[in-house]
């Protein structure tokens, strides 16, 4: 019989003209259900002969099984393909139950343990991909990451303590969120007009928010926030730029955020990029001192000062605000370049005279001689001391050179620059030629937290001195707040002309959400629990709440004075890096990110201690580099 006589579709569909190979519509049907009788005859006898499975997959794959079965030996051959088929039965079902046990185990894991496993394997990877050097391909040394102690919290059990804490990272929330959805890859955000804004001290170099975010974002837990940033960095972060930059606040921002960054999540992307801008920065070194630049060309790497500082002079909390990143960069690129180059600094001013033992804002990088003897513990100086203190710190106290520059520094300070109001306000002045401006800046209120973190080191009888010297500084900028009609400090208050902590010229009365303040809150509420900080600290929650937030994100403010406020339509980058970090960190109990084991750069950004044997390294080698 033709096949097209079986096929029924195959007949011509006219009725009329039935021939010899047309059917009607019964016989079709008919025909149909045999066809398919016989379609499934087949496939049954397929599935239903005995052992059809195996014949299956003997025709169509290469069974593994089949394989084991006649590679078992003489222990099997003898025992017939029923003995075999219970083997093999066994030991699927034993594979199975040992991958069920792994899962399980997998499962009740908690996530660090598995993020830690993933890490150790992907650096043995790293390790046996590495050059005869030991060196990935990054040029980089291979180390093997520990996630160092507290770089997550828990939630604080006392229940008002916890609703602040959480309304901190809503706030966080708020800022990230405004700055994700208006000003994505621009340096800061303009929160009022909503956009994109850039500042001037990063040249053309993006994203200054995101990496300043990315610790605090990274320590709020907020996870599905840091991988967007962490994938804007790894695609998008770009240092080939023809652009002059400050070196200062690209090191605290970029640098310091790169290097957290790194030490929280242990992605190898944080360290390569901060390694490479590290690189970029040397060239500012190029001075016939080595003190270098404040400003730099990263691709020409010609560098030059401020136009406005004294006699073509570098700045000190410029130049000496570089000391924790570059020793970090040598320790995780193995090159001693950057730690030389900061202990050079080190030497020049140590070669120098200091008038009655202060260290003037302005040094010229030519001669190496200061320009003119202003001296502050506000802008143009602070860092610089918090940085001698924080270097000894972060020596696991071996840096003995750094101890005694800030403590003798801080003595200065203390005889030269520190006076008391007639009410009894401690405050810190700033000094010029000898004579003292009764000024204090903003900036200045981080002394507070300086002071506290280094009371304990100082000689003993001088801690419970420093101690009560921290306190009174966070009293004081505490009044610099409360004395406002915003409940927000000033740029500058003074004690002068009658007042006490208020600022008395227009150009002094601006806040740009700066975090001096809270900062010192924080420090001494970690080192003395009295709940006045928090009180403190909450206060000024509530102002930034309502004086501060606007629908695009948070704003400074014009005039801390001003019964309303008027919005300067900026949002730092320092507000979400440090002003919300050290909040969240003051509500949150003290295991967050511990003294003992991390230090902030001036920008807030966590740095490990190297007396945690994070990267492998013995902890009996010298801890300075150089
Ligand atoms: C930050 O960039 C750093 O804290 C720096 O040391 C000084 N000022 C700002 C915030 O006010």
């Amino acid at each position: 019989m033709p096949v097209a006589t079986l096929l029924p579709f195959t007949a011509t569909p006219n009725r009329k003209s039935a021939g010899p190979t047309s059917f009607r519509l019964t016989e079709k049907f008919i025909l149909l259900l045999v066809f398919s009788a016989f379609i499934t005859l087949c496939f049954g006898a397929i599935f239903f002969l005995p052992d059809s499975s195996k014949l299956l997959s003997g025709v169509f794959f290469h069974s593994p099984a089949v394989e084991t079965n006649t590679r078992t030996g003489p222990d099997s051959g003898d025992s017939g393909s029923a003995g075999n088929d219970e083997r093999v039965l066994a030991k699927i079902r034993k594979d199975h139950e040992k991958a069920l046990l792994e899962a399980k185990d997998t499962l009740q894991k908690r996530p660090e343990e598995l993020n830690q496993e993933i890490m150790n394997d992907k650096a043995k990877v790293a390790k046996d991909s590495m050059d005869q050097d030991g060196k990935d391909a990054n040029n980089l040394p291979v180390v093997q990451y520990q996630r160092p102690p507290g770089a997550t919290g828990h939630e604080p059990l006392d229940p008002e303590t916890r609703d602040r804490r959480t309304k901190i990272k809503e706030m966080m929330k708020h800022a990230w969120d405004s700055y994700r959805r208006y000003a994505w890859g621009s340096n800061e955000l303009r929160p009022v007009s909503k956009q994109g804004h850039s500042s001037n001290l990063f040249g053309s170099i993006k994203g200054a928010t995101i990496v300043d975010a990315l610790d605090t974002l990274y320590i709020m837990e907020m996870f599905e926030e840091f991988d967007a940033a962490t994938d804007w960095v790894d695609k998008n972060l770009d240092f080939k730029v023809n652009a002059e930059v400050s070196v200062f606040e690209v090191n605290i921002r970029f640098v310091g955020g790169l290097l957290s960054a790194y030490y929280l999540s242990g992605k190898e992307v944080f360290r390569r990029k901060a390694v490479e801008l590290g690189e970029k920065l040397l060239p500012a070194f190029k001075t016939p001192t080595g003190i270098p630049w404040a400003l730099l060309n990263l691709k020409s790497g010609i560098g030059r000062n401020w136009p406005w500082a004294s006699g073509g002079s570098s700045i000190l909390a410029e130049y000496g605000t570089l000391h924790l990143e570059f020793m970090h960069l040598s320790k995780l690129s193995g090159n001693p370049e950057f730690a030389q180059k900061v202990m050079n600094i080190r030497k020049v001013l140590n070669r120098l005279d200091k008038p009655q033992g202060l260290y003037p804002n302005y040094l010229n990088p030519n001669s190496g001689q200061w320009g003119q003897h202003h001296v502050s513990v506000g802008g143009l100086g602070d860092s610089f001391y918090e940085y001698l203190l924080k270097a000894w710190l972060m020596s696991d106290k071996s840096d003995e050179e750094g101890k005694k520059m800030y403590y003798d520094a801080l003595q200065a300070i203390e005889t030269n620059l520190m006076r008391k109001s007639s009410s009894g306000l401690t405050y810190i002045a700033e000094w010029k030629g000898g004579l003292l401006e009764h000024k204090m800046g903003h900036l200045t209120c981080f002394a507070g937290g300086m002071i506290a973190l280094g009371a304990d080191g100082a000689p003993s009888d001088k801690t419970g001195h420093q101690m009560e010297l921290a306190a009174e500084i966070a009293r004081t900028c505490h009044e610099s707040y409360s004395r406002t009609a915003l409940k927000l400090g000033p740029e500058a208050f003074r004690f002068d002309g009658g007042v006490e902590a208020i600022a008395t010229r227009q150009n002094e009365k601006y806040f740009i959400l700066r975090p001096e303040v809270i900062e010192t809150y924080m420090y001494m509420w970690r080192f003395t629990h009295d709940p006045k900080y928090r009180e403190w600290g909450w206060e000024a929650v509530q102002a930034l709440e309502q004086h501060c937030k606007v629908e695009g994100g948070y704003s400074g403010i014009r005039d801390v004075y001003a019964s309303t406020p008027n919005h300067d339509d900026v949002q730092q980058s320092f507000y979400l890096a440090e002003t919300l970090k050290y909040l969240y960190l003051l509500f949150s109990d003290d295991d967050h990110l511990p003294f003992d084991h991390w230090v902030f750069n001036t920008e807030a950004h966590p740095l490990h201690l190297p007396n945690v044997d994070l990267l492998g390294t013995e902890p009996t080698e010298p801890r300075a580099l150089v």
